[in-house]
């Protein structure tokens, strides 16, 4: 650690404490985690959470090449942040056919995409085998493409539809295409607040075995945490060390991605939206807590450019993809980003100006293309 970073911190005893502990490699426990989200020392978290996010990435900033696809916004579930899900009758839901994914996937032919995004609303009519077909109709359009698809939720859904066990009901997909599984769902873990604001869905238990099941077969998989909503700073504490827990066991993650909740036209709209000092030290705080999870994403759809940017120098190493204006669920909910959609040009550019060196990554973080 640098000798400003040390000067900077030696009047507090506790965020010394910290630094000490990045330098050493040492973990922190949750109760200092939830001192760093009492402090109001916001510069100084930006500097703990700089140090440890460049002992494990350097200043190298992680981007791909990607675009999404959302089969259905028609869903089961209700969750009371969900700004996206409709009902079948409803005049702006939509559940594509495969032909019609297809299309979309034709319009992005050629573009060198290396990733494909697929999440969406828990569809009663769709089913495992419906999913597997989709799969294996993408990849002979796009063979070399990853495939990462379906939030825990929708696995849960459609495995246990199939009367099929986790593993089996995983193993088909893989063996279908799939490559990883991305990390929605989560929201937050304590079973309270999920009463509260997804009481019908899979619970954390079901959420974390999921995962662990998918890192035993291995397909890797990103974790993320819903937050800025009814939730204690201690729920987001015992929620991610749910996660350090499980990635201790498996390694599976490769990336956590805090996810803002966004409060337009939805049940608990009126709880708000907590401020961007919030938002960065909520990416301060995960990167420094989640000392086993390689990767902070910084997604910028949902949290606009400028904030991501930010959150670049409050731990985050990731920006996601390129992304070509193919997702709703955040547009639905109230972010700025309305059509998110940047060239590789702008990426690279936008890296460059946020001060790191931009990398171009597969899915799962080799390295396609440094950007000095
Ligand atoms: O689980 C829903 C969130 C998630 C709102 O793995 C909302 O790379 C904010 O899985 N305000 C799904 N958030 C998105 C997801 C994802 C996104 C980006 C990257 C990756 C990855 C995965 O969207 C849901 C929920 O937490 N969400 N509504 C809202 N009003
Ligand atoms: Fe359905 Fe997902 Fe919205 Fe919940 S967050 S209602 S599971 S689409």
């Amino acid at each position: 650690m640098n000798k400003e970073l040390r000067k900077l911190l030696s009047k507090d005893k506790f965020l010394s404490s910290i630094a000490e502990k990045i330098n050493t490699v040492e973990r922190i426990s949750v109760n200092e985690g939830l001192k760093l989200f009492e402090s109001r020392n916001l510069s100084a978290l930006a500097l703990l959470a700089n140090e440890k996010r460049k002992q494990i990435n350097g200043n190298y900033v992680f981007f791909n090449k990607n675009f999404h696809i959302e089969p259905t916004n028609i869903c089961i579930h209700n969750c009371r942040f969900c700004s996206y899900r409709r009902s079948v009758n409803d005049a702006d839901s939509w559940d594509y056919n495969i032909n019609e994914m297809l299309e979309i996937c034709k319009k992005h032919y050629g573009k060198d995409i290396s990733e494909i995004h697929i999440v969406g609303g828990v569809h009663p009519n769709r089913n495992l085998d419906f999913y597997c077909n989709l799969i294996v109709e993408i990849k002979k359009i796009f063979p070399a493409v990853h495939i990462k698809a379906f939030t825990a939720v929708e696995l849960d859904y459609m495995i246990s539809k199939a009367n099929l066990t986790l593993e089996e009901g995983l193993l088909k997909l893989k063996n279908a295409g799939l490559n990883s599984i991305p990390g929605g769902g989560a929201e937050i873990f304590d079973s309270e607040i999920r009463k509260q604001i997804c009481h019908q869905k899979s619970d954390a238990n079901a959420w974390l075995k999921i995962h662990k099941t998918a890192h035993k077969l291995g397909i890797a998989s990103n974790a993320s945490i819903l937050f800025g909503h009814i939730e204690t700073y201690s729920h987001r504490l015992e929620h991610l060390e749910l996660l350090r827990n499980l990635q201790d066991e498996t390694h599976g993650f490769n990336a956590f991605i805090p996810l803002k909740y966004k409060n337009f036209n939805n049940a608990i709209s009126e709880t708000g939206e907590v401020n961007d000092i919030e938002v960065l030290k909520n990416f301060a705080v995960s990167r420094i807590f989640l000392d086993n999870i390689p990767h902070i994403k910084s997604y910028w759809p949902m949290l606009g450019k400028n904030l991501a940017g930010f959150a670049l120098h409050f731990g985050a190493d990731d920006m996601d993809g390129t992304i070509a204006d193919s997702t709703k669920i955040y547009s639905m909910a109230g972010a700025e980003e309305k059509n998110p959609s940047m060239t590789t040009a702008e990426m690279v550019n936008f890296i460059k100006q946020s001060g790191f060196i931009p990398v171009e990554r597969d899915s799962v973080y080799n390295r396609l293309n440094i950007f000095e």
